[in-house]
């Protein structure tokens, strides 16, 4: 029988934990460290539903410990590791320890949970002895064999685990119910002995899975720990009974430390204990996170955030609080105002950006983005795939064309260049002015959310320069084809250098800096967003898919010639040839 021979754990003894808990597993690998031991404790995880790598730390190193999905997964690939620790729920500790005790890998399983059923303990029980195998717990902390391996949380701390010497065997075997008197017991064990041999809490359930007499029977078995004499319970029956069994019973508990020292100096006077010889553990490195809790060290951060800020009580939008926001009716483009450009703009502003969102939310299933979304939601693809698959046609020829405008019309009016030199030398460059031009618009057939936006900033705005300046530049490009209007970039990205210059609210460097870095294209990303993600949930119906099927179906039947002649940015259904 398993508990007839003694030893339970050594110093090569390794485990599986079920369910991961950083913590627990750390300080396990902390006190391997402490020990010296060579190989950690832990050989792998135990995580329902995932698999692969845990980092933790062995001593200073960091080592990747296997994750398993299952029980007998883990045990064939981790044939030496007989302790099971069962960190489980108490709702599920009973299935995954039963499991556990299955496995022929398996010799000590550990619950640790609280509340186990009571009829699901006695037949984990009942299958461990027919099976010589050994249960600790449920409602336990573990245990510990010092010097060599110890259960999860067992011992608390390691400055704890340091103060109690369980970094090397003592002498004294203890067994105990509880996880808190243990920690107290190995304290006083420590003072006034050469400390613990072997420790276990039994778990406070009424029928644990092994009992304080099979371990001490156990003790018995163990050369250097071979005399009982540490469990001792109130009651007065089990105290004389343990008395007349030979046991050392002390009368109070104010006596037991007393006890435990005589009986111990006697153990070692008969020469049956030899003291054990002290040795001075490795210093655990500390962890950044306390050491710096402590005030013992400093890190550089990897991040800085100056735009939104989750420290205090509620996230501030540079530094203005949510509640402010939600108290003081701000909408979206203050939102955008405060996080795009760090600062509250006034509402004329505000209200220009929601309605550049607002314009260009959607328009129509035959551009670029919206095909490609259709296409990926037809062939059956989640929200977000459909999304960024529209997405991310957004370019310098579809709704990516605002940074630019807002570039080269900055700098050609800045340079005073007449709309022919600012378009000619454009050509001469090889280059099309962004913001001009459109696949379906023109001087007869003009852009509504264009002139929408003209309208509200000859309204609203104290100068609308820029915007001018775009508009003599496209009675220029009128004069050459007509279809080359400014188009909806090209009226967002020259009426937002107004609004950079006319707020008041940005330096020349600023604007500068936020025409060269280009914020301009994500009002496009951000309102073509909400049409695509309509387009996406969409799935099969409405017009727009029926063009999508039309354009697969033709696709089919062997690559049709309008279909390969479609331009990927701007697709007519009309085009399509008759059914
Ligand atoms: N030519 C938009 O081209 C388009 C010229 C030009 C001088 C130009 C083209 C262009 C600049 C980029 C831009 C944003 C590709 C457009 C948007 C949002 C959207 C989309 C939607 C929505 C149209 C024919 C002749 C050629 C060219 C000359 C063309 N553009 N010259 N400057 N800008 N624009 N993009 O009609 O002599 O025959 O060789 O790249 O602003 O994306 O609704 O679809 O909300 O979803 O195909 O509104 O203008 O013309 O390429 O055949 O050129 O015009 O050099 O001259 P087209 P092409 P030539 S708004």
């Amino acid at each position: 029988y398993i508990m007839a021979t003694g030893q339970i754990f050594s110093r090569n003894t390794q485990a599986l934990f079920y369910n991961y808990k950083q913590l627990p597993i750390q300080r396990m690998l902390d006190f391997d460290f402490l020990c010296g031991r060579e190989t950690p404790s832990v050989a792998g995880i135990i995580n329902p539903g995932s698999e692969g790598f845990q980092k933790l730390f062995f001593g200073q190193e960091e080592i990747a410990i296997p994750v398993h999905s299952m029980i007998e997964a883990a045990c064939a690939a981790h044939p030496t590791a007989d302790v099971f620790i069962n960190f489980a729920s108490f709702r599920s500790a009973a299935a995954s320890s039963m499991s556990a005790l299955m496995q022929p890998t398996i010799r000590v399983v550990a619950i640790i949970a609280e509340g186990v059923p009571e009829s699901d303990t006695k037949q984990l029980i009942a299958f461990a002895r027919a099976n010589n195998k050994v249960l600790i717990g449920p409602a336990t902390v573990g245990g510990i064999q010092a010097g060599a391996f110890k259960i999860g949380d067992t011992a608390g701390t390691i400055d704890n685990i340091i103060q109690c010497r369980l970094y090397r065997p003592g002498s004294v075997g203890f067994v105990s119910k509880s996880g808190g008197m243990s920690n107290e017991l190995y304290n006083t064990i420590a003072r006034v002995t050469d400390g613990i041999y072997e420790g276990i809490a039994i778990g406070g359930d009424v029928f644990p899975g092994s009992t304080l007499s099979d371990h001490v029977l156990r003790f018995n078995n163990i050369p250097q720990g071979a005399k009982s004499g540490g469990e001792l319970e109130s009651a007065q029956a089990k105290n004389q009974a343990l008395k007349e069994a030979g046991a050392v019973v002390p009368t109070s508990y104010e006596a037991f430390e007393t006890a435990i020292k005589e009986t111990f100096e006697k153990l070692v006077e008969e020469g049956k204990i030899a003291p054990v010889s002290e040795v001075k553990p490795p210093q655990i490195p500390e962890d950044l996170k306390s050491a710096i809790k402590s005030g013992k060290v400093r890190a550089p951060t990897h991040i800085i955030s100056t735009i939104s800020d989750d420290r205090g009580e509620e996230p501030c939008y540079a530094g203005v609080p949510m509640s402010t926001i939600i108290q003081h009716g701000y909408g979206v483009g203050d939102v955008i105002s405060l996080l795009w450009f760090k600062r509250s703009l006034p509402r004329y502003c505000t209200q220009f950006i929601e309605i550049c969102i607002m314009l260009c939310a959607d328009h129509g299933p035959c551009v670029s983005g919206a095909h490609n979304t259709i296409v990926t939601a037809r062939a059956g693809k989640d929200l977000v795939s459909s999304l960024v698959s529209g997405l991310l046609t957004i370019g310098p020829r579809f709704g990516g064309a605002i940074d630019d405008a807002a570039r080269y019309f900055k700098d050609a009016c800045d340079k005073g260049l007449t709309p022919y030199e600012f378009v000619e030398g454009m050509k001469k460059k090889g280059i099309r002015v962004p913001g001009i031009g459109h696949r379906i618009k023109s001087r007869d057939n003009r852009d509504k959310r264009v002139q929408l936006l003209q309208q509200y900033a000859h309204t609203h705005f104290p100068s609308v320069k820029y915007m001018e300046y775009a508009v003599q530049v496209e009675t220029y490009t009128l004069s050459k084809a007509n279809n080359l209007v400014l188009n909806v970039d090209g009226a967002i990205g020259s009426l937002f250098l107004d609004l950079l210059a006319g707020s008041g609210m940005f330096s020349k460097q600023e604007i500068d800096e936020i025409v060269e870095i280009g914020y301009l294209n994500g009002l496009f990303v951000l309102a073509r967003s909400i049409g695509l993600i309509g387009i996406s949930s969409d799935g099969t119906t409405g017009n727009a898919m029926d063009a999508a099927e039309r354009v697969g179906r033709e696709a089919e039947r062997g690559g049709c010639p309008s279909v390969q002649v479609l331009p990927i940015d701007h697709f007519d259904v009309s085009c399509l040839p008759d059914e």
